[in-house]
């Protein structure tokens, strides 16, 4: 019971001060960092969590934990000094920080961020300003954030600081250890003074030119005094930049929830964190790793919507990276080697999501990275208005034939593309092409097995509305799901516009979430003047310490009979008591 009371708090922790941070960033116009610039052009950062939980690797008394492996000590309620003590057999005699640069440079990452102090307090560098770090407190005793930031500066990598500014479990007033020190005794106000503050001050003195200091899990301090403290740092280095976690609408770009992607294009500067595998610091028994296939699918999503992309790495105790991880970004470096024209330096893409993959921009040009080719091998573009000079594929100077229908361009793609994961073709052309970023129709084509269509894609009618559902297997293993909510009567509906670029049989399925209250009740899907009944189905209740289970629910056909415009409109059959169930894709599939 205990334990489950500690995951809903943290869990209110991250939902709750997230998306208020959001906002406030999306708000706030006031003051603009003028050195954005190059967080804007970099597209790819990488993460790194490494500290004494690495060594412990995910495994604390015999017992293997799951999810984030930098929570062991509050997630087993080690006492601090118990926890201490781990300092003395931290030794990661492997660390090697011209390789830890040689790994993130072939790998096409321009941006580096590393924890120098997590929430258990320990500074991974040479602090004046606590004992309890791994030059005095380990047999190590080197400044491995030294050794780095001389190294990846030489690889002309931005090099920056995730620094946990209020929670601190090692410190009688820090935030976040209530195992061992009373709420009621601690002064927040004493331990910023005494250790956040200097501390801070140390890293963006001692360190070089820094790229970003990353703030994480904002508390214990006013607004005023928030900003007092951001002027104080700023000072040091003017041209660092700040991440939105430092609270108050007070950064200098926007960080949502973690491994979150915003499910429409962002103008203001903004990056995606996403894990390596189900963790940020280094667990032994989580080879859940994402491959290259799933690095690049994010990099370019990421792209499509404006955003950076930070991957993080858990190097182990002993100072050397997850094999699979090295493999992954290799193969990640690789791909962008060929492609990266197509992702740093770009803005988001003026061309929405299509059924084949997403698009970027740069001035003249248009990408389009192709994830999954048509059957038929033409690839369908909507909205092109601007006149074409040339279409090739990318890294191959491979002209391709097209032929433009309105303003539906149709691309003639080869049998083989160059890159199954994601192969880019270049548009470039002269005139002005208008943004269609946020344009809701959806093409809908035979030539794949299905198509997802999300529903922030809709139009929402009546008191139906769209939010976000987080969730998490283990712990702190945050997924998002933007789903259609508040379908109680029959007025309230979501409606999609539809491109059916060829008629004939699709099956509809319908993806959700229901709970046992919701599940049962009487839906309808309305298109062509046709109407598929359906029942909702139970998959289970929501709760953000939970997997959600969605169910894809294929309830029945219907016929189209001529290529064409069409709505499809989805609504409760009667008015109900519960809400019909909480909608996260439609899903059309041809049927032959
Ligand atoms: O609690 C931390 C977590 O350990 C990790 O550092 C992530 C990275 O964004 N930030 C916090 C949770 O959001």
């Amino acid at each position: 019971m205990k334990k489950i009371k500690e995951i809903i708090l943290l869990a209110l922790i991250t939902l709750v001060t997230y998306p208020l941070i959001a906002q406030e960033i999306s708000n706030t116009t006031a003051k603009v960092q003028p050195n954005l610039q190059w967080f804007r052009n970099a597209k790819f950062g990488m993460f790194i969590h490494w500290g004494l939980y690495s060594q412990l690797g995910g495994r604390w008394k015999g017992i293997n934990y799951y999810g984030s492996g930098e929570w062991l000590m509050n997630r087993a309620k080690i006492p601090a000094a118990d926890y201490a003590q781990l300092a003395k057999s931290f030794n990661p005699v492997d660390f090697n920080a011209e390789q830890w640069a040689q790994i993130a440079k072939n790998a096409g990452i321009k941006y580096t961020v590393i924890t120098a102090k997590h929430h258990e307090g320990f500074s991974m560098y040479d602090s004046k300003v606590s004992s309890f770090n791994i030059v005095n407190a380990t047999p190590f005793k080197r400044d491995p954030m030294k050794e780095l930031s001389v190294a990846f500066r030489k690889a002309d990598i931005k090099f920056g600081f995730y620094y946990s500014q209020f929670l601190d479990w090692h410190e009688g007033n820090g935030g976040g250890n209530d195992w061992d020190f009373k709420e009621e005794e601690k002064n927040y106000q004493k331990y910023y003074r005494e250790k956040a503050v200097p501390q801070l001050k140390e890293l963006l003195t001692n360190y070089g030119r820094l790229g970003i200091v990353w703030f994480d899990q904002p508390g214990g301090m006013s607004k005023e005094q928030t900003k007092q403290m951001v002027d104080s740092l700023h000072l040091l280095e003017p041209g660092c930049l700040f991440s939105s976690r430092i609270g108050y609408g007070l950064g200098d770009y926007l960080d949502f929830g973690d491994s979150e992607v915003p499910s429409a294009p962002i103008k203001e500067a903004w990056e995606g964190i996403f894990t390596g595998n189900d963790s940020w610091g280094f667990i032994e028994h989580d080879l859940n790793f994402k491959s290259s296939e799933e690095i690049i699918h994010l990099l370019a999503n990421i792209a499509s919507k404006g955003g950076n992309l930070m991957l993080n790495v858990g190097p182990d105790g002993k100072g050397s990276f997850p094999s699979y991880q090295v493999k992954f970004l290799e193969q990640t470096g690789q791909w962008l080697k060929k492609y990266g024209e197509s992702i740093y330096g770009t803005t988001y893409g003026l061309i929405p999501p299509q059924p084949w993959g997403v698009t970027t921009s740069k001035p003249n040009k248009l990408y389009l990275h192709v994830f999954q080719s048509p059957t038929d091998l033409i690839l369908h573009v909507p909205f092109i208005n601007a006149n074409l000079l040339r279409i090739s594929l990318l890294g191959t100077n491979k002209k391709l034939s097209w032929k433009k229908d309105d303003n539906n361009l149709l691309i003639q793609l080869p049998h083989a593309l160059p890159d199954n994961r994601d192969a880019v073709v270049e548009i470039e052309y002269e005139g002005e092409q208008r943004d269609f970023a946020i344009n809701h129709t959806q093409t809908i084509s035979r030539q794949f097995p299905e198509i997802y269509i999300p529903v922030v894609q809709g139009d929402y009618e009546g008191m139906a509305k769209n939010i976000t559902l987080t969730s998490s297997h283990y712990f702190g293993d945050w997924k998002h799901d933007n789903c259609a909510v508040n379908l109680k009567d029959t007025t309230d509906g979501i409606a999609f516009d539809l491109n059916i670029l060829e008629p004939g049989d699709y099956r509809i399925i319908l993806d959700y979430t229901c709970s046992h209250a919701s599940a049962g009740q009487e839906g309808i899907v309305e298109v062509a003047h046709q109407k598929v009944h359906f029942l909702t189905l139970e998959t289970g209740e929501y709760a953000s310490n939970l997997p959600l289970m969605f169910i894809q629910q294929h309830i029945g056909l219907i016929t189209i009979s001529k290529k064409g415009k069409y709505k499809v409109i989805i609504s409760p059959a009667n008015a109900l008591s519960k809400e019909l169930f909480s909608l996260r894709n439609l899903i059309l599939k041809p049927v032959q």
